[in-house]
């Protein structure tokens, strides 16, 4: 065989063996119900250019957990559920060092990846298994545990929360 012939085949065998790359964020089912949440930034999943839209419904159709805790703006111990926050920026594969939430009164805080390794800090959907409305501090609220230890836990826990952004 020709070395032209040996060298074209090694190159192909080589590009069709390269991993799929998922730079159009475009691997996430598109919400159909009302948007809740954008996920923007340093993100490798999504559903629209760049970004990561969900529905109520699609957020909850990824992994859920409970997280049964007291808050300052609430009256004795709450069951909130919704998804952790670890495994929503996987679920979108972020990849940065801090997230910046931002809430529909545009309230924002930027909070390190850390804390959601620190603590089983929730994305909360429900608080005693009925969503939340704007009025009651919904439809989404981050929620860290009562016995956390990071002194930010309080400015972080923003509720009406609509924007993430992936920040690097
Ligand atoms: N949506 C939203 N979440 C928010 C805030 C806000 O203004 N809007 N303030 C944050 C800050 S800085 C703190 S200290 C507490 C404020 O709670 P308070 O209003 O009961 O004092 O909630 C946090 N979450
Ligand atoms: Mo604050």
């Amino acid at each position: 065989m020709h070395y032209g012939i040996r060298f074209l085949l090694l190159f192909f065998s080589v590009w069709f063996a390269a991993p799929e790359r998922h730079s159009h964020a475009t691997d996430l089912t598109k919400p159909t119900g009302a948007v809740v949440l954008t996920i923007s930034g340093a993100i490798e999943v999504g559903n629209n250019t760049g970004s990561a839209e969900f529905d109520l419904a699609l957020l909850e159709s990824l992994p859920t957990a409970t997280l049964e805790t007291t808050t300052p703006w609430t009256e004795g111990l709450q069951v909130f559920r919704g998804v952790l926050m670890r495994d929503l920026l996987q679920a979108v594969q972020a990849s940065g060092t801090a997230v910046k939430a931002t809430a529909l009164n545009d309230y924002f805080v930027e909070i390190p990846i850390e804390d959601f390794a620190a603590d089983p800090v929730l994305l909360a959907t429900r608080r005693n298994g009925e969503t939340m409305t704007v009025r009651n501090k919904g439809p989404l609220w981050i929620i860290y545990p009562s016995d956390s230890s990071n002194p930010r836990a309080q400015e972080r826990m923003v509720w009406q929360l609509s924007k993430l952004e992936i920040l690097p």
